[in-house]
């Protein structure tokens, strides 16, 4: 079924028909992304050569810091979407709100909306450490022709169409769902085309490795606080082992392929946690459930978590199954 070596193009075309509305405009909006993803991974390859990285100056929503590179991805994609009219809005981490696109067109007949962190973990651009891009697409809840509203993008996880992310990392790569299964891709740089390098990812059921920022420790709940002792026990096939990039891409993408469990709990500063529900968490737990993993926030589902605002943050655990139960498991009886 799955052609090693197969372009994500070809992929694309040939997977097609397996999604439910096969009108082909999911492949281009994904053929988009992928057009995107090209141009953004040539701009991060360069940032150690060129004088491009540092703060634009700009604070984002949530009060921070902007580093270049990310203003430059957001419009890129945002630029790649609208150019090639293939949505009806977006919604960016960077943004403070929603974009309508063509909304004075009625003959704009696009379906679907996408919600995008152009360039997460930026903090790590100027250190040489790999960053990704997060997107989630759904499709829309008002007509067809109008105006998209904010309702378009507030709908819970279990509806997302599609889901992915690029890393750029020591090769680029595409991973991506459309409810199928997770299939990764990775970039041949020499002639810019994404070959299919990871078919059917799936996470191992139990992991051996835990990701989170233990420099928060003391401001974690006691049931996450439980945990990360139990990881650290002598015990079976314990104590596992740390390993934390501070990039949610990387360290996912490092936790699918090993087996692992990923966490960023509320704290002092961050009393809902830090992740964005709608940019960063549904999206991966889309992912992680497609590849037989599981995502949640200590007790309940991501993916059923019904959005109350664009930028609405959420506590986030994602891996193994059997580690996140076995988290969930401690959250209770802490309670
Ligand atoms: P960002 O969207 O501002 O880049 O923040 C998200 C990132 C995640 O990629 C990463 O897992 C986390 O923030 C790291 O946060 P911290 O430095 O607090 O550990
Ligand atoms: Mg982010």
């Amino acid at each position: 079924m799955f052609k090693k070596n197969q372009t994500l193009g070809e992929f694309i075309i040939e997977h097609q028909s397996s999604f439910k509305y096969t009108s082909g405009e999911l492949s281009r909006l994904i053929n988009s992304i992928r057009l995107a993803a090209k141009v953004v991974n040539h701009e991060v390859n360069k940032a150690g050569l060129v004088d491009i990285i540092g703060a634009a100056g700009d604070t984002n929503i949530q009060g921070e810091d902007q580093q270049k590179l990310d203003v430059y991805a957001n419009q890129k994609f945002i630029q790649t979407l609208t150019n090639r009219n293939i949505v009806c809005g977006i919604a960016s981490e960077e943004e403070d709100d929603f974009i309508s696109i063509n909304s004075q067109d009625e003959n704009n007949q696009n379906r679907y909306v996408v919600l995008i962190d152009p360039l997460d973990g930026s903090s790590n651009i100027d250190v040489n450490v790999s960053v990704g891009t997060i997107f989630s697409i759904y499709r829309r809840v008002t007509p067809v022709g109008s105006p998209v509203t904010v309702d378009d993008f507030l709908q819970k996880g279990n509806q997302q169409v599609a889901s992915g992310y690029i890393v750029y990392g020591t090769s680029t790569m595409i991973v991506y769902t459309t409810g199928d299964g997770v299939n990764g891709f990775t970039l041949n740089p020499a002639i810019g085309t994404f070959y299919l390098s990871h078919p059917n990812m799936q996470f191992p059921e139990n992991g051996r490795i835990y990701s989170v920022n233990e420099g928060n420790y003391v401001q974690f709940p006691q049931g996450i606080k439980n945990y990360i002792k139990y990881c650290q026990k002598e015990e079976g096939d314990r104590p596992y082992t740390s390993r934390y990039i501070g990039s949610l891409v990387s360290d996912f993408h490092r936790n699918i392929i090993k087996g692992g469990i990923y966490l960023y709990p509320k704290n002092a500063k961050n009393p809902n946690g830090k992740l964005r529900l709608l940019y960063e968490c549904n999206p991966m737990a889309f992912l992680a459930e497609q590849a037989n993993g599981k995502a949640s926030d200590g007790f309940t589902r991501i993916l059923d978590i019904q959005p109350k605002e664009l930028h609405q943050r959420v506590p986030f655990v994602c891996g193994s199954k059997n580690m996140v139960d076995t988290l969930e498991q401690f959250m209770k009886l802490a309670l």
